[in-house]
């Protein structure tokens, strides 16, 4: 381990190095590099509200909320702001300090970026962090939401390169990086990472790791999804993933994001408590909290409470929340 700025000339050889190799190995690996980049230990809560439901033009195989699938949900239209308000406080009484908005949109149209804009502005002034997952981004979007006080931009690569198309058609995983881009590039930080249990390879999964290490500078949040499988889509009837490959996968993100939060995304009610336990052992320092996801559950406060008291690990407050990783010290793995 050395002082040095996080990577993003990873190889795909170095990263399934470090997955491939065993568990207690890994887990020790990335132990050492939450010890050095975040001494607090703390957990950092996001909470999930989805404010456009259903009826979304992309076929994404893994979502409810594609109108190309039936899965029994029904579309309904933008929450109006009072209704957005009212859930971002019960957020903030849930604990959360980020509240992300998610809307089941292939892209994000100009007549609606003044209402999320409003929307932004609203939960800004609760005192909570923001994020939006909205759909791909048109040129002066991502400023105009800048602008409404939006932190995070929530846009996930979802898998590898190569395994991409098995799972959705209706865009390329150049579109994703080119909002990525888009958010970047007006200040905003970036949320986005993926989903495990699609029916891809260890070798995408790592593929994933990669394409995300390449970002420069690193998402600030990555987000690890095992599948929540949802009848009536092309990817409800596949083979889950075992909680030891979702604890592989989020300590390698710990040892190859230092300085990110690495949250144990959706997937956690399918999940043993030992499950989530070892899962947050091996890196994980973000979970989302609330009773539900976007569509799907969560869950409860009591429950995750009870685990947390089990584990010993604290949620971070605002103030550590803002200030992030430890400074001066980054480490370098692999070298
Ligand atoms: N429409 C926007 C988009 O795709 O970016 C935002 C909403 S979308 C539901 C946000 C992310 O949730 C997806 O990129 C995917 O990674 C994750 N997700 C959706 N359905 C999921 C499921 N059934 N299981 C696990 N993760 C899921
Ligand atoms: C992320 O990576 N996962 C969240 C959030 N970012 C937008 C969404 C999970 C959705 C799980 C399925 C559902 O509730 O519909
Ligand atoms: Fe639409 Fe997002 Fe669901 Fe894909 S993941 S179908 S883009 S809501």
């Amino acid at each position: 381990m050395t002082d040095l700025k996080p990577r993003t000339d990873w190889t795909r050889e170095e990263i399934a190095a470090l997955y491939e190799q065993t568990l207690d190995g890994l887990i020790s690996q990335a132990l050492r590099v939450k010890q050095v980049n975040w001494p607090e230990g703390k957990v950092q809560k996001s909470q999930l509200l989805s404010i456009k439901t259903g009826g979304c033009a992309e076929n994404c195989g893994y979502c409810s909320q594609s109108a190309h699938f039936d899965t029994g949900l029904k579309a309904e239209k933008l929450m109006p702001l009072e209704d957005v308000v009212a859930a971002a406080k019960r957020a903030r009484d849930n604990g959360a300090d980020r509240f992300c908005m998610g809307a089941a949109w292939r892209s994000l149209k100009p007549r609606d970026v003044p209402k999320i804009a409003n929307m932004v502005s609203a939960v800004k002034a609760l005192g909570l962090e923001t994020c939006v997952t909205a759909g791909m981004l048109e040129e002066g979007q991502a400023e105009a939401l800048r602008d409404a006080g939006l932190d995070y931009y929530n846009h996930n690569l979802d898998t590898s390169r190569e395994y991409y198309d098995q799972v959705v058609s209706t865009r390329t995983y150049e579109d994703r990086l080119d909002t990525l881009a888009k958010a970047r590039g007006a200040g905003i930080k970036l949320c986005t990472g993926g989903i495990l249990g699609m029916g891809e390879s260890r070798a995408d999964r790592i593929g994933l790791i990669h394409e995300l290490s390449r970002l420069s500078p690193h998402p600030e949040s990555v987000p690890i999804n095992m599948l929540v499988p949802i009848e009536g889509t092309p990817l409800g009837q596949s083979a889950p993933v075992s909680v030891i490959e979702m604890a592989r996968a989020i300590a390698v993100c710990r040892i190859v994001f230092p300085k990110s939060w690495v949250r144990l995304s959706a997937g956690r009610d399918d999940m043993s408590e030992e499950g989530q336990a070892l899962c947050l052992l091996a890196g994980a320092n973000s979970i989302f909290v609330g009773d539900r996801l976007l569509t799907t559950d969560n869950p409860a406060i009591a429950q995750d409470e009870a685990l947390m008291d089990a584990i010993g690990l604290e949620a971070a407050s605002h103030a550590e929340m803002e200030a992030g990783p430890a400074s001066g010290k980054t480490t370098l793995i692999g070298h």
